[in-house]
């Protein structure tokens, strides 16, 4: 009678019934198998993101940066007057603090993060360092309806959208969600957005293959994350990294190869791997100037203007509301 109480589990029940206990179910349970490349960002694949950002491989950090540095002055000029900046996904809120610097029109920031603490560190730090910036704020899955607050409504606004994370939907949804701001941001706006351009795929190739092997360990992060969270078995040796330019669809594939053939148990189920299947973790979707803009048309945007760096790395592009 009192065996089953002492019946070992390897897993959470709260924790299995989680969102991402389901989408890790789904995935790994699909052909091919995949796993949504949000759950990369914990607290470790954060950081670990933030390292990817240093590499002398992966080029669109420093290339937006420059591009903002550059032309943070050409694109405040583009903005309305008082405007607030609505950001999708502020994290450490570096690019926007550019804008601020070269903006005098925009009188109001609100950051939009899922990450609470990061928001108030952030939040903190900007109403010390722009005194007269109101910062507003909100906890929110950027993707999904949310409500901007309401001092906003008496202000222009401007979204802004940088890092090329457009890149990780796939067409049709990078379209969805730029309908989805259209609305959000209302009549008059603006959207600032950064977009990864089409190059070389041996540059592309290393920006997600490093030599120091960071993009395999964050890329492995997510069993690893996994394994913690969901108290999964995976042998992170037994999966390696694989990223490579898909030049037919325009995008960086990433996966996790299985090195041998193997089971891994998953919220007590059995998944199966075969010698060499992998599983498919993101995709990066690349643009031209021309396909981005076509995009963006398509989805209720007029372009303004683009800008890249010196090597046409990367843009940053200009969009207003039709209408
Ligand atoms: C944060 C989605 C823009 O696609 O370049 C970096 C994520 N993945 N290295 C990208 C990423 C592997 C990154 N984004």
């Amino acid at each position: 009678m009192a065996v089953r109480a002492h019946t070992a589990i390897r897993y959470e029940p709260s924790a299995a019934d989680s969102p991402f206990a389901r989408d890790v179910i789904a995935g790994l349970t699909a052909r091919p198998k995949r796993l949504p490349p949000k759950y990369f960002y914990d607290e470790a694949g954060s950081q670990l993101f933030e390292q990817i950002t240093d590499l002398p491989e992966y080029y669109l950090t420093r290339c937006e940066l420059g591009i903002l540095r550059e032309h943070g002055a050409s694109i405040g000029r583009l903005l309305p007057a008082d405007t607030a900046v609505i950001e999708f996904g502020s994290g450490s809120t570096r690019k926007a603090r550019i804008l601020l610097a070269a903006a005098p029109a925009i009188t109001a920031y609100v950051p939009i993060d899922i990450s609470p603490e990061m928001l108030a560190e952030e939040a903190a730090q900007l109403r010390r360092d722009h005194p007269h910036l109101t910062v507003l704020p909100v906890e929110a899955d950027f993707t999904k309806p949310f409500h901007l607050p309401a001092p906003v409504a008496e202000k222009a606004r401007t979204g802004f959208f940088p890092g090329s994370t457009i890149g990780n939907f796939e067409p049709h949804d990078a379209s969805a969600f730029l309908r989805h701001a259209r609305r959000m941001l209302g009549t008059g706006a603006i959207l600032i957005i950064g977009v990864d351009l089409i190059k070389d795929a041996a540059v592309l190739n290393h920006a997600y293959d490093d030599a120091a092997g960071v993009t395999a360990k964050f890329n492995r992060n997510l069993l690893a994350r996994i394994n913690r969270e969901l108290g999964a078995d995976f042998d992170l040796d037994g999966f390696s990294h694989e990223a490579f330019y898909n030049s037919e669809r325009r995008r960086i594939e990433m996966h996790l190869a299985s090195r041998k053939r193997q089971k891994v148990r998953v919220c007590g189920r059995s998944i199966e791997f075969r010698a060499g299947e992998t599983i498919h973790t993101e995709n990066s979707y690349k643009y031209t100037l021309g396909s981005f803009g076509a995009l963006a048309r398509g989805s209720g945007w007029k372009p303004l203007a683009a800008w890249t760096d010196p090597n046409k790395y990367f843009s940053v592009h200009a969009l207003a509301a039709n209408h």
